[in-house]
């Protein structure tokens, strides 16, 4: 549909005019022998920017998380996670499928704190699986883009260091997390023993993420891609995209929080849809359609006939993701339409 203002995620974002150049002149490789200079050179440039040893470029969050994980662990053993988080809920079961791994959640809007961990730690013992790593996800995507702030992170860190247990950050949106508490990532990540962030959400390059970590750790972590089908050859053609959104994204994500916060406060002026606006801190909205009677999957395909695309969550979360392929007119277009569809309330059955 022509016009469409899509706001399901900010995947969707299209690569911009100059990443298309930087793709198209990319000096490339076979990466899997390790001979793809672009890919290298990324690899180098976010080893430098996080401070750590070295990193890996990846297809997908999906995989580098289940890379991670697996390094982590052995079959059997078992994950702290935030409640709901993306790996242990949209990752196809992967962490059991292939990891053979048992999830504990904890927590509330995606947040956890040390003291949790302490008390849901479990030892090696033959009637439980051994806690052997804690996952944390920053900012967190189904809890609506909240952020996990560094005095909370700092005392998870410590919590583990002393139990022995790598932590790793699934930061998709760590760049979204750094603007939004003005700390920088390389502080934000500074205690994980792993690091995962995409360049395809917000940073708005076309694919690829990054797992990051000692080296070790990342020797490791390239056998796993390759035996999960994840080693590319000629790779430097998107990596090439991961460089610019690298050098151009960060300093923009500001502007999709301001449009997420604009978004939400016009939404918390509707009677029928319920959100608390100072909760969103970066680009995710994420607001409860109940008082409209409908379900998020009818108040969703209702919007999308308006030319509003937004995604359903749960039965009454409604979840809308800024980016920068959609700017405050897009949103001023999207508040009557959202006001709209929630005024016409569905009648409840006789
Ligand atoms: N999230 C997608 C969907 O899969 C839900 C989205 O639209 O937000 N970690 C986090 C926190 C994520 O939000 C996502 C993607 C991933 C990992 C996985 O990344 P990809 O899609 O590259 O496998």
């Amino acid at each position: 549909m022509a016009g469409l203002v899509d706001l399901r995620s900010d995947t969707v974002t299209r690569p911009t005019p100059e990443m298309r150049k930087a793709m198209a002149y990319a000096d490339v490789g076979d990466d899997v022998y390790g001979e793809d200079p672009t890919v290298k050179k990324l690899e180098q440039r976010v080893a430098e920017l996080l401070g750590t040893e070295a990193a890996l470029f990846v297809p997908t969050g999906t995989m580098a998380n289940q890379i991670a994980l697996r390094s982590h662990t052995r079959p059997g053993d078992e994950v702290i996670i935030g409640f709901g988080a993306h790996c242990w809920r949209h990752e196809s079961g992967a962490l059991a499928a292939l990891g053979g791994l048992q999830t504990q959640t904890l927590g509330v809007d995606g947040m956890f704190t040390a003291a949790e961990v302490r008390a849901a730690f479990k030892a090696e013992d033959p009637y439980q699986a051994a806690t052997k790593v804690v996952a944390i996800e920053n900012t967190h995507n189904m809890a609506g883009g909240t952020v996990t702030p560094l005095p909370v992170l700092e005392e998870i860190w410590d919590g583990a260091k002393k139990a022995g247990l790598p932590v790793h950050l699934d930061g998709a949106r760590i760049f979204n997390a750094s603007v939004a508490l003005g700390v920088p990532v390389r502080e934000l990540t500074s205690g994980f023993s792993t690091v995962m962030f995409c360049l395809s959400k917000g940073l708005c390059a076309p694919a690829g993420s990054m797992i990051v970590g000692s080296r070790d750790l990342i020797d490791k972590a390239r056998i796993y891609r390759k035996a999960l089908g994840g080693g590319m050859r000629q790779a430097g053609v998107i990596a090439a995209a991961g460089l610019v959104a690298l050098r151009n994204s960060p300093r923009r994500l500001h502007i999709d929080h301001e449009n997420a916060r604009f978004l939400a406060e016009g939404i918390a002026q509707i009677p029928q849809m319920s959100i608390d606006p100072a909760k969103v801190r970066t680009n995710i909205v994420i607001c409860d359609c109940s008082k409209t009677g409908k379900t998020a999957v009818e108040f969703c395909e209702e919007l999308y006939a308006h030319g509003i695309w937004a995604q359903d969550t749960a039965l009454h979360s409604v979840r809308f993701v800024t980016h920068c392929d959609v700017d405050r007119a897009g949103m001023e277009r999207a508040l009557p339409l959202i006001r709209q569809v929630a005024s016409n309330t569905k009648k409840a059955k006789a």
